[in-house]
């Protein structure tokens, strides 16, 4: 009989390796990074027979929770015939995590888990949806995904959405050359420059993160960005035309979903001259103290509809849901999608744009490319008047003027912005810090 899971992935720690005898660990496998790292304890050591009948722990950061070996075991020796290591580790990683049924089997969480326990569930329930089936038999319930995810979320990750994943790989792969070759330096001199190289006290003022903007419409700056190849500037270009379109069909299911005619929501973004699209490329470098600095303060997007293409090995996007923070999880050649407060303002609340962050990182350099889909700046933005209640809860206004005060309180929770713009005198009143870069 086998005695353990062995395995790159699984190493049964030997004495003698600096590992405490009776330990399995399923190293951190870079491609399934959301439970960090699953320490297995094995509650006896022996053969395998004498496991059996015992629990194990299974420990990760959002949970700590047991597993009865034999279930264990029955479900390691389904894939370990199986060559192919990342499968294995993904699919065990993911029944450890993905998997409701799971969570119901599993014997007892201390009671000191619980709230984990909690955040791990929310975590697991994060939205994702296959955007091929709205293409088939399952439409209405895809489309009934997306509502509830525009209602209850703010946010929802989609796969499946036609993106060709080698035009991905190579947007990932030159964006991750660039920043080594011409931003991580300066990022470097930035912390110098601020002191922010050791971190002795907690910093709320400055992200841990480096980023350039590349404007798509109404005019294109691409050719204005210096340091870019023209490799990488053709591969921006056509990623971000396909996520243009991505953003107006997505746009058109929101309608469809609010009762709104096809097409509404596009011409309201519309202005005289067209929606505004841009892109925000992110690199968050490792940091050594995480609880120091945040990678991205806690904020609400301003503008219409955001679709972020995400590092699928380092984590750190989190968004804020019923007082936790729940992470956002990384998944191979998804696209993240949350909602800006100008939707939460035509839908008059129906949907919500939702608080987000992004929590640095020991170890890993996390990639994120956010392309913000947002009206332009002389459109001018109401509650939809089907929405409408007879007391219209959220303002009318010129995104322009809304821009010019999310700007400098683009930190700061949204209903002030709301009400100052409900009153427009009220806006000075906000008092406006540092301006910040922003779509
Ligand atoms: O980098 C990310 O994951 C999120 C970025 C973001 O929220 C933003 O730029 O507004
Ligand atoms: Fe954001």
């Amino acid at each position: 009989m086998v005695c353990s899971p062995s395995g790159s992935a699984f190493s049964h720690h030997q004495e003698g390796c600096g590992v405490e005898r009776g330990y399995l660990r399923l190293v951190e496998m870079p491609r399934y990074t959301l439970p960090t790292v699953v320490v297995l304890q094995m509650v006896t050591v022996g053969g395998f027979e004498d496991w059996l009948g015992h629990t194990i722990s299974v420990k990760s950061r959002f949970c700590a929770c047991r597993i009865a070996v034999l279930e264990f075991y029955l479900l390691w020796s389904s894939l370990c015939y199986n060559d192919n290591e990342e499968y294995r580790i993904g699919k065990i990683i993911g029944t450890l995590t993905s998997s409701h049924n799971w969570l119901l089997r599993t014997k007892t969480f201390q009671d000191e888990r619980y709230k984990e326990r909690e955040i791990m569930e929310q975590t697991i329930k994060f939205p994702v949806v296959n955007l091929s089936k709205l293409n088939g038999e399952e439409r209405d319930q895809t489309m009934a995904l997306i509502n509830d995810a525009c209602e209850n979320w703010g946010f929802f990750e989609i796969v499946n959405h036609g993106l060709p994943y080698d035009l991905m790989d190579n947007v990932e792969k030159m964006t991750k050359e660039h920043y080594k070759k011409t931003m991580e330096q300066k990022f470097n001199d930035m912390l110098k420059s601020k002191g922010l190289e050791k971190l002795e006290t907690e910093v709320e003022d400055v992200d841990w993160e480096s980023t350039f903007y590349l404007r798509h419409l109404p005019q294109s700056n691409l050719y204005d960005i210096p340091d870019m190849s023209d490799e990488y500037r053709t591969a921006m270009k056509d990623f971000g035309k396909r996520l243009e379109n991505l953003a107006e069909n997505l746009l058109d299911q929101l309608c469809e979903n609010l009762g709104l005619e096809k097409g509404y929501l596009k011409k309201m973004f519309h202005g005289t001259k067209g929606p505004s699209f841009g892109t925000k490329v992110s690199n968050y470098p490792p940091c050594p103290k995480p609880e120091m600095i945040k990678g991205l303060r806690a904020h609400t997007d301003a503008g219409g509809i955001i679709l972020l293409f995400q590092d699928d090995k380092v984590s750190g996007l989190q968004l804020l849901k019923d007082g936790d923070w729940i992470d956002v999880p990384p998944l191979n050649h998804s696209i993240v999608i949350n909602l800006g407060d100008q939707l939460e303002v035509i839908t008059n609340g129906k949907y919500k744009s939702v608080m987000h962050r992004v929590v640095t990182q020991k170890e890993g350099n996390r990639m994120s490319i956010a392309s913000f889909y947002n009206p332009g700046s002389d459109a001018e933005i109401s509650p939809a008047s089907s929405l409408a209640s007879k007391e219209t809860e959220y303002p009318s206004f010129v995104f322009d003027d809304y821009m010019k005060l999310y700007a400098g309180v683009k930190f700061q929770p949204k209903e002030p912005r709301f009400e100052a713009m409900r009153n427009a005198t009220a806006v000075t009143e906000l008092n406006p810090a540092a301006s910040v870069e922003t779509f």
